[in-house]
């Protein structure tokens, strides 16, 4: 297949564009590199040093079975997206190219305006052009978890079916997003299943849960191939960033009393699930919605498994329980289906001390470039 991947720069595109390549598929990767940007804006970077987009994609190009191409362009670059559309003409294109975090979402005015500009925009030009340019491709678009928020019943996967004064119907699961940035997956969604319903395009909704682990086989295949490692307040999420507190000796973060609950997944499932959706598409007309996590954790109990994991390691690694910087609810009801993608073959990556182990051995790896000062949050939601 020809396969466009949009922010293929970034943590959970760069390892898909590498793996979907090194299946034979041919690969373009778009990016404009704003995740960069922003590292820069907020005084950051990836744990493990990462090359630049030239350099990667020159070092995978001697590895990649079918051809592997990138481009520098910017999602909200109407005319510069349908060129590159037009030239590289998918059958598929995954859609990673997001401002994702919720705390960047949620330090100012700006900063939400920006996230829900950036992604919105983004969005809504590429179902313009696929419409226009190449009308059978399949979309396929990360959106969250998050966008169901945490219900007091259980999470289906994009729909419910509801009886309500002697009627039924099958109605999208209601949206309750907890960040200007889930909010903006909201919306997307809402922009997709309305193009696919008047255009008759075909989509697929990946609703991702937190995404843990850093390394492929790919990205090992070479050291210029590494992948990003976030582990900072705004861009860190939840038990990688509890792997390299334990390395950094600083106690691990657990925002207010921990019960908060959510789907996780091992990066090493997020590219295999972007393979079987590519290999399996959406009917024209069709926004599929599939819930991608594997498993479900509360933070306490992540923040206890690393503490664990961490002290077999020699290093003894207390938990803290921080007043919580957001508005989320610390004690509810959670349990989400997530059988679609297993239907379709995947085998999960549970999480193992292993896991732990090799994350927190990576972090120790680079650990003279842990900051500090970037752990902490400061950024809150009241
Ligand atoms: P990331 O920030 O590492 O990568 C996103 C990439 O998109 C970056 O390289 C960035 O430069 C690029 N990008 C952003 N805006 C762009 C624009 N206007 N034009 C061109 N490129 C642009 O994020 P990630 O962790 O790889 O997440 C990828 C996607 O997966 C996002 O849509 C995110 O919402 C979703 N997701 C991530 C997680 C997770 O835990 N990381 C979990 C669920 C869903
Ligand atoms: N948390 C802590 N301590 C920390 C960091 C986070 O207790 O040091 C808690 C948060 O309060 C939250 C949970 O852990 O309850 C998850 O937070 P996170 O920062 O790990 O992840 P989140 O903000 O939800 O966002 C991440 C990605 C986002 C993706 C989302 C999937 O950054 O792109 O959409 O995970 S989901 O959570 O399913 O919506």
């Amino acid at each position: 297949m020809r396969i466009l991947i949009t922010g293929g720069d970034g943590f959970c595109g760069w390892p898909t564009a590498l793996y979907l390549s090194r299946k034979g598929h041919d690969i373009a990767i778009l990016d404009n590199q704003l995740r960069r940007e922003w590292d820069r804006e907020l005084g950051i970077e990836s744990l493990a040093p990462i090359a630049s987009m030239d350099e990667r994609t020159h070092e995978w190009q001697k590895h990649a079975k079918g051809s592997f191409t990138a481009y520098s362009v910017d999602m909200r670059d109407y005319d510069a997206l349908a060129r590159t559309v037009a030239q590289f003409v998918p059958d598929a294109i995954v859609h990673f190219a997001e401002q994702r975090s919720a705390p960047y979402s949620m330090i100012d005015r700006e900063h939400a305006v920006f996230t829900q500009t950036n992604n919105i925009v983004g969005t809504l030009n590429l179902l313009y052009i696929m419409k226009e340019i190449v009308p059978d491709c399949h979309l396929i678009k990360l959106g969250t978890m998050g966008e169901y928020g945490t219900p007091n019943i259980d999470i289906e996967e994009g729909y419910i079916k509801i009886a309500y004064k002697g009627r039924e119907d099958t109605l999208p699961y209601p949206k309750q997003p907890p960040s200007m940035y889930h909010l903006s997956k909201v919306h997307d969604s809402h922009n997709i299943m309305f193009s696919c319903k008047s255009w008759n395009l075909r989509a697929t909704d990946l609703n991702q849960g937190v995404v843990y682990g850093i390394q492929t086989d790919e990205t090992r295949m070479h050291p210029v191939l590494v992948n990003r490692f976030d582990y900072d307040q705004i861009f860190g999420t939840a038990l990688n960033r509890f792997c390299v507190e334990a390395a950094a000796d600083h106690p691990l973060t657990v925002y207010g009393s921990g019960g908060q609950t959510r789907g996780f997944i091992n990066l090493l499932d997020t590219v295999r699930c972007i393979e079987l959706a590519a290999q399996n598409p959406a009917a024209p007309g069709e926004f599929r919605v599939f819930n991608q996590f594997t498993q479900e954790f509360s933070v306490s109990a992540l923040a206890t498994k690393v503490h664990q994991v961490a002290g077999d390691l020699g290093i003894s690694a207390e938990i803290s329980h921080l007043r919580n910087p957001r508005v989320e609810s610390e004690k509810h009801y959670y349990h989400a289906a997530n059988t679609k993608l297993l239907d379709l073959g995947l085998t999960p990556h549970l999480l193992t001390d292993e896991t732990i182990r090799e994350i927190i051995k990576l972090a120790l790896q680079y650990k003279d470039n842990i900051q500090l000062d970037h752990i902490m949050p400061t950024v809150t939601w009241s």
